[in-house]
């Protein structure tokens, strides 16, 4: 029988052996939706896709690497599963188990209502374990919520990468980023196309396994420069 909502939540992975299986078990069900996790991978070397088949869940791979790229793969699949005889949302996830995937339900919960298109889980307005949040993370959001503040006068009070969108507000941002400015860019076409914005608090934990993105001396000094970038190209 087909559920009122469908769910897709799109887990990029990279290298996530330890991590991926235990994200997918905790993701919740959800009354009178259809939750279908996909996972992305690029190029893994680990174990990844391994443990990803023995979950049985959609596994997708894409073969150049880009965290938004593989997002992109994500919900172009997703994308070619619309049923046109339910409502969608387009979650994304990360797959390291720093968010707690049950936090699912409040994440969704605002557009369910009816009441928002664009909802942020904000690790701040939440609970996030000391040493979760890393020095690249913590000034990465420092700068780009100011910076969005400045130039849209709405107050984000994080960047984090537990997220979700209503279909058809996904499709009106026509998002295009392939790499990192992805979190930036959809934050700041959620303002520009005065989208109903909400952010709900959600937990945050230490990752199991290494970072791939902002625990790196690269990362860091990337992710200035792309925060920057990705706030003047998309807004
Ligand atoms: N598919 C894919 N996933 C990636 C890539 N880079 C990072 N990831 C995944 O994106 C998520 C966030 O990366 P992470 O290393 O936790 O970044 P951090 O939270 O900024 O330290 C994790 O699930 C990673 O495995 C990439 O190039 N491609
Ligand atoms: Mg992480």
């Amino acid at each position: 029988m087909i559920k009122q909502w469908q769910i897709f939540v799109v887990i990029p992975v990279l290298n996530e052996e330890g991590s991926i299986a235990k994200v997918i078990e905790d993701l919740p069900s959800i009354d009178k939706a259809e939750v279908i996790p996909i996972v992305v991978d690029n190029g893994s070397t680990d174990s990844t896709l391994n443990v990803v088949e023995k979950t049985g869940c959609i596994s997708l791979h894409e073969p150049v690497k880009g965290y938004g790229r593989a997002c992109q793969k994500g919900l172009a699949y997703a994308r070619s599963k619309v049923c046109a005889k339910a409502k969608s949302i387009a979650v994304v996830l990360d797959g390291d188990y720093s968010d707690y995937p049950e936090d699912l339900i409040s994440i969704v919960k605002p557009i369910m209502s009816g009441d928002y298109d664009f909802v942020l889980g904000s690790r701040t307005m939440g609970r996030a374990e000391p040493g979760s949040l890393g020095f690249v993370q913590k000034w990465g959001n420092e700068l780009a919520t100011n910076l969005i503040k400045w130039r849209y006068r709405y107050s984000y009070t994080d960047m984090g990468p537990f997220r979700a969108l209503h279909w058809p507000a996904l499709e009106l941002m026509e998002l295009e980023d392939l790499n990192f400015g992805w979190n930036v860019e959809m934050q700041v076409k959620a303002l520009k196309l005065k989208l109903r914005v909400v952010e709900v608090p959600v937990r945050y934990r230490k990752r199991i396994g290494k970072s791939k993105i902002s625990g790196t001396i690269k990362g860091a000094f990337w992710a200035g420069v792309i925060i920057i970038r990705s706030i003047f190209k998309y807004g």
